[in-house]
């Protein structure tokens, strides 16, 4: 079996691929685990020239290496807080008011790849097959390429693709689109963002674009067949594949860990607190694509219109500060904390405060456990590559006594988990309207939903996302 180098911006720790941190990191170190190979990227650390340089740095954990290099401060501020997440970010996320295009931004986001792809040359061995992922590298496939690397290389985009127009509001969008043409096979979260790539081919590149259909085990039940809807492209003079691959979760770990958590005194304490209240749990990094301040103001309207509520339920939305030395993730953040102080001015009690803001990480078992106890899960993106919480939500519920999902049909998530309340994040009225028949959802109702919702989780898990990619990446005709 070949090996596999996973490269990433944000490389995990050991520890975190044990289980603590997400179920991605546990994910993707499985495959790892088990052809052999090196995960390669950021460490997080921004250090001098000379200890950049020095890098990478090793760990060994069985047969995985563990591959880390630091950033400078010039290298940061150019390639990871300026082109990735104050251009990219907003734009693939269809927030081109948000996003800024600076031209030496983009230089270092490109020289980054560069040398990154420089240091881990010397890794890679022949047959290795190599798997990048995100917004960060999309040069990175070319960067190799222009070394000489002939290995297989494929790309998974964990975000949106925008629909041509938008892309093309970032100046070197065509020099972006070339670069993933390097790749041997790309990976999106929907048909959506798929379709959206296919456009841009077809119209703004002048490629050839074939639909090969869908190739899937989904109407079959089956799993670890191929990337459903594959596509063939021919552009730049070179030939790759597309495929639609849904990012999962390990449903019945996180049910068993909700499970096993639900007596703990955190949760007790919560539950005493709420004082027989019903919950409604919102979990997000706090960033502008969460459309979270969308979701205070429709809570404020089902305390508004719906005065039955009021006192009788509490929205606990837990969103610790990302990218914070980016400028509009500062505004969000106020804009946020004083909504929320706004809302609970306006209908909190002596002993009731409608909504409980806390800005902070929590650990994954208490999440879940978390999640378990509440009656809704408020999951309401403006845009969302897949969305991870809303399937984590479905995960933790008690199947005797499960709450409803209320999800943003923004949400990749949105095309799989059909026992949802289906919400458009821009209408306060509906999503009230969507929170109040959650509310009141009777039983048999809510187990109905939540199995077809589990069933869905379990048909396309995370073992059956990595294990497809794989297959098709190791199938690709070997680069010439
Ligand atoms: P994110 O934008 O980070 O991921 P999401 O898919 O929801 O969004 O994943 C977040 C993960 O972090 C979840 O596992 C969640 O449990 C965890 N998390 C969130 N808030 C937390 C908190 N307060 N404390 C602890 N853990 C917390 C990007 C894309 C998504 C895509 C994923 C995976 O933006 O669209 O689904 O990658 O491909």
């Amino acid at each position: 079996m070949a090996r596999l180098i996973v490269v990433s911006n944000r490389v995990a720790t050991p520890t975190e691929t044990k289980g603590s941190a997400g179920g991605l990191a546990v994910g993707v170190f499985g495959a790892l685990k088990d052809a052999g190979g090196v995960w390669f990227g950021w460490s997080g650390d921004v250090v001098s020239e000379t200890v950049a340089n020095a890098g990478p740095t090793l760990v060994q954990e069985g047969a995985v290496t563990f591959a880390t290099v630091g950033l400078t401060k010039k290298d940061y501020d150019q390639y990871y807080r300026g082109f990735s997440n104050a251009t990219l970010w907003p734009v693939f996320h269809y927030r081109n008011d948000l996003a800024r295009y600076e031209r030496d931004e983009y230089a270092g986001y490109r020289r980054v790849n560069a040398w990154l792809a420089h240091k881990l040359m010397k890794l890679i061995e022949p047959d290795d097959i190599i798997w990048v992922h995100d917004y960060h590298l999309i040069p990175f496939a070319e960067a190799l390429r222009s070394e000489g690397l002939r290995n297989r290389i494929g790309f998974f985009l964990h975000i949106p693709f925008p629909s041509p127009q938008v892309l093309q509001t970032i100046p070197p969008h065509d020099e972006l689109v070339k670069s993933l043409c390097c790749y041997d096979l790309l990976g999106f979260q929907t048909r959506n963002d798929q379709q959206a790539f296919h456009d841009y081919m077809a119209r703004e590149a002048r490629g050839v674009v074939r639909e090969l259909g869908e190739k899937t085990g989904e109407k079959t039940g089956e799993k670890g067949r191929q990337g459903e809807h594959e596509g063939e492209i021919e552009a730049y003079g070179r030939k790759l594949r597309t495929g639609v691959y849904r990012i999962g979760v390990f449903p019945d770990e996180i049910a068993e860990q909700a499970a096993r958590y639900e007596s703990r005194q955190h949760v007790l304490d919560l539950k005493q607190s709420l004082e027989g209240r019903k919950l409604i749990m919102s979990v997000d990094r706090l960033d502008y694509s969460k459309g979270l301040v969308e979701r205070f103001h429709a809570f404020e309207q089902l305390l508004e219109h719906s005065p039955e509520w009021r006192g009788k339920v509490t929205l606990v939305q837990i969103a610790p500060p990302t990218r914070s030395d980016v400028a509009s993730y500062k505004v969000i953040r106020e804009e946020l904390e004083r909504e929320a102080g706004r809302i609970n001015g306006r209908y909190s009690g002596l002993d009731y405060t409608p909504i409980r803001y806390l800005s902070q990480q929590y650990d994954r078992w208490k999440l879940m456990s978390l999640f378990r106890e509440s009656q809704i899960g408020y999951v309401t993106p403006l845009h969302d590559g897949m969305n991870l919480v809303a399937k984590e939500y479905v995960a933790a519920q008690n199947p005797d006594d499960p709450g409803v999902l209320v999800l943003s049909i923004f949400a990749g998530a949105a095309a799989e988990l059909s026992g949802a309340l289906l919400v458009n994040p821009h209408d306060a009225t509906g999503m009230s309207e969507a929170l109040e028949r959650a509310l009141a959802m009777p039983l048999a109702e809510r187990r109905e939903r939540h199995e077809t919702n589990m069933a869905a989780l379990r048909r396309n898990d995370l073992g059956v996302w990595r294990d497809r990619f794989l297959r098709d990446l190791a199938s690709v005709p070997q680069p010439r």
